[in-house]
């Protein structure tokens, strides 16, 4: 899944995606959008790590894509909302540093991604009415009228002002809904870009809820110490009496937003991290890490990091019973460390 980084022209998304990633914004990419991994923090593969001894370590990592930014004239917009389409999860950046109003900005993109929503659904409802006109098959009549009401009630909604990802649809509607990758649909999150010297970042982040976390960041800053020597920067932040942002909990922010968590799989050879999408099985989870292992399943052997820390071992795992064998549509949980049976 891409993570999209998206907003205005200058609210500072490249900043924030070489932040993110490491990886300086290329300006030759700055029409198409520019992707780039941000490596996944998660400390208990050091636990593993003690057991295994492995050879290798390996950290899952999320794909971040630097989209054009949106111009407030709309000009030119239908081409850049490609990019923000292609991504998963969207991370909503608004600046603050430059005495705008990030919460009137946030509310003016949304309506902007809304209104793109509202144009495909409507285009595609008059495709259908169009074709019912003629004569079909009555099961692909049957299957286009219910295509339309289910884009009848979605047009509904966005032209209430409710974003799609809030709209209580069912399974089989989110099924129609899908295929159109619709912007409201996403799963974000908001990154407010403030001054160095904002005193109440709490006026941004009070908007947050449990469905859309906000943060307030200087990103600016915050590129500029991570170019530092962990000496300087310590000094720096002690003189400025400052207290830099984790960008590893901005990071796990941003797998939680887009709905995805991280299962292990541990062994002397090595010693991994892996996304899966939350409420994903076991026979997902073996997909993921190669499709022989999904083929030939024949169950998961699951503990988890917490127990394999209280006991040592594996092999103390085992004599308390702690090893579980689970079948394909076991549902993996955090802390899961798997091993695949299969055969070939
Ligand atoms: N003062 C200040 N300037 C920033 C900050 N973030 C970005 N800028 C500046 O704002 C301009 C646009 O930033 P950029 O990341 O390219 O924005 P983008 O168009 O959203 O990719 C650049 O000149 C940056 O130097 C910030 O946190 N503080
Ligand atoms: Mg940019």
């Amino acid at each position: 899944m891409k993570i999209g980084l998206v907003g205005y022209q200058g609210s500072g998304k490249s900043t924030f995606f070489e932040w993110l990633t490491g990886v300086p914004p290329d300006p030759a990419h700055a029409h198409t959008g520019q992707s780039a991994m941000a490596t996944i923090p998660e400390p208990r593969v050091e636990h593993l790590a003690a057991v295994y001894q492995p050879k290798k370590l390996t950290l899952a990592a999320l794909e971040i894509v630097d989209t054009p930014g949106l111009s407030r004239t709309h000009e030119g917009n239908a081409q850049r909302m490609a990019a923000i389409r292609e991504a998963g999860c969207l991370v909503l950046v608004a600046a603050a540093f430059d005495r705008s109003d990030p919460l009137a900005d946030l509310r003016s993109f949304d309506e902007d991604l809304m209104l793109a929503d509202m144009e495909i659904v409507t285009g595609r409802i008059g495709r259908i009415e169009e074709a019912v006109k003629k004569p079909i098959p009555r099961q692909e009549r049957e299957k286009l009228e219910h295509e339309r009401a289910t884009l009848a009630l979605v047009l509904d909604a966005l032209e209430s002002g409710n974003p799609l990802r809030e709209s209580h649809l069912t399974e089989e509607q989110r099924r129609v809904t899908r295929a159109f990758r619709l912007l409201s649909e996403k799963p974000r999150m908001v990154v407010v870009n403030t001054a160095d010297d904002e005193e109440h970042p709490e006026r941004f982040t009070a908007a947050a809820t449990d469905e859309v976390p906000v943060l307030a960041i200087p990103i600016g800053l915050e590129l500029e110490l991570s170019r530092m020597t962990p000496e300087d920067r310590a000094e720096f932040e002690e003189e400025m009496g400052l207290k830099g942002v984790d960008r590893d909990h901005v990071l796990r922010i941003v797998l939680n937003t887009s709905g995805q968590m991280l299962f292990f799989t541990a062994g002397e050879r090595e010693v991994r991290t892996w996304l899966l999408p939350r409420g994903a099985t076991a026979v997902e989870a073996a997909e993921g890490v190669h499709t022989d292992l999904a083929r030939g399943f024949i169950r998961a052997e699951v503990f988890t990091v917490t127990d394999l820390v209280r006991y040592g071992s594996e092999r103390e795992l085992k004599a308390a019973g702690l090893v579980r064998q689970e079948p394909k549509d076991y549902v993996v949980q955090d802390d899961d460390v798997l091993f695949i049976r299969f055969s070939v």
